[in-house]
């Protein structure tokens, strides 16, 4: 069977998840693109011979299809979010589930409602093989457990529509995602410090920022957010335990070696950086919808990693105080 399924968003994200299936993945074709700019739904759609909305709700209302892939920005997703739900369908929705915890909290009312996990969360780095590796070392035992974790997140540059609430609730919460997965434990308190600010940024802008998070266990999480570093996309992640730490490896296939020393290629987006892990969660999830089954992170580990994001952005307007995390109990339903 071939999954049918429609896009939303046909922005940078959402034409990339165009190529990966229609290029690089089995088992799904895009049959409709929705877009609030319908010009550019239908710049997406007819090449592949699909139909094109000026909105989400049309697409998921579309008989024919099946699934429904959500690529717009976070803060628009909750509506489509629930309505595929409501209509039955699976949906991958993009990070973050949605920007606010209330609007999580209706996700999950909804899917609940149906009996049955349908949203899956675009958590890619979970699927990337550096971090599933420093997972292992650590539920292996064999270093001792984990007692921090430092991250640093560094984009090149962001447009100047982008804000400070974005540094973490569009940016930072990959890292609070990725730590709630290789710590397998919440994050109980945060905090967000605002070093000097690089000159190199839109004047509305705290760049950079640090959160500092603390999980249920103690583990101290730090997370550079910076995101007009210029130079390039560059991820660096490394957890300490007891008896040894693991590093996430760099993005290089190859290291060049001259006269000006060795190097690797730095590459300059997120969609390059992941493009495997993106591969890896598409794929899977495909095949998932096929077999009528739920795959990756959860509706919940949407919401949980929404809560943070609220506490921080709490105490990012309260002069960087600390934040204790308020999370409802976790449904059976998802456990
Ligand atoms: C973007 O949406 C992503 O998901 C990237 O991974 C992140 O680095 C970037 O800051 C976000 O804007």
């Amino acid at each position: 069977m071939t999954v049918r399924i429609g896009l939303i968003g046909a922005g940078g994200m959402g034409r990339a998840h165009v190529s990966r299936i229609e290029n690089e993945l089995a088992g799904g074709e895009i049959v409709a693109v929705a877009d609030v700019n319908h010009e550019a739904a239908t710049a997406v759609a007819e090449p592949l011979g699909a139909r094109a909305y000026g909105s989400g709700a049309e697409l998921i209302a579309d008989p024919d299809v099946d699934a429904v892939l959500i690529a717009t920005f976070g803060k628009v997703h909750a509506p489509d979010v629930v309505r595929a739900v409501e209509a039955g369908k699976y949906v991958l929705c993009e990070k973050p589930l949605a920007t606010t915890a209330p609007d999580c909290l209706d996700i999950l009312q909804a899917e609940q409602k149906t009996g049955k996990q349908l949203v899956t969360v675009g958590f890619m780095r979970r699927f990337d093989k550096g971090y599933n590796e420093m997972r292992e070392v650590l539920t292996s035992g064999r270093l001792g457990y984990a007692t921090l974790l430092h991250c640093r997140h560094r984009n090149p540059s962001v447009p100047e529509s982008y804000t400070t609430r974005n540094m973490i609730d569009d940016t930072a919460i990959h890292e609070i995602d990725i730590s709630r997965f290789l710590l397998g434990e919440e994050i109980a308190k945060v905090r967000v410090d605002t070093p000097r600010a690089t000159s190199r940024r839109f004047e509305h802008l705290q760049d950079p920022l640090v959160l500092v998070a603390t999980t249920e266990s103690g583990v101290l999480i730090d997370d550079e957010v910076n995101v007009n570093i210029q130079f390039g996309y560059s991820i660096e992640c490394e957890l300490v335990l007891e008896a040894g730490t693991v590093r996430l490896g760099d993005q290089e296939h190859t290291v060049l070696r001259d006269e000006s020393g060795n190097r690797n290629a730095i590459c300059s987006s997120h969609i390059d950086r992941f493009h495997d892990a993106f591969n890896q969660e598409v794929q899977q999830w495909i095949r998932a919808v096929e077999r009528d089954e739920h795959a990756g992170s959860t509706a919940w580990d949407g919401y949980a990693a929404t809560v943070v994001v609220d506490a921080a952005i709490e105490s990012l307007e309260n002069g960087g105080r600390e934040i204790g995390v308020a999370m409802i109990e976790k449904p059976a339903f998802y456990a």
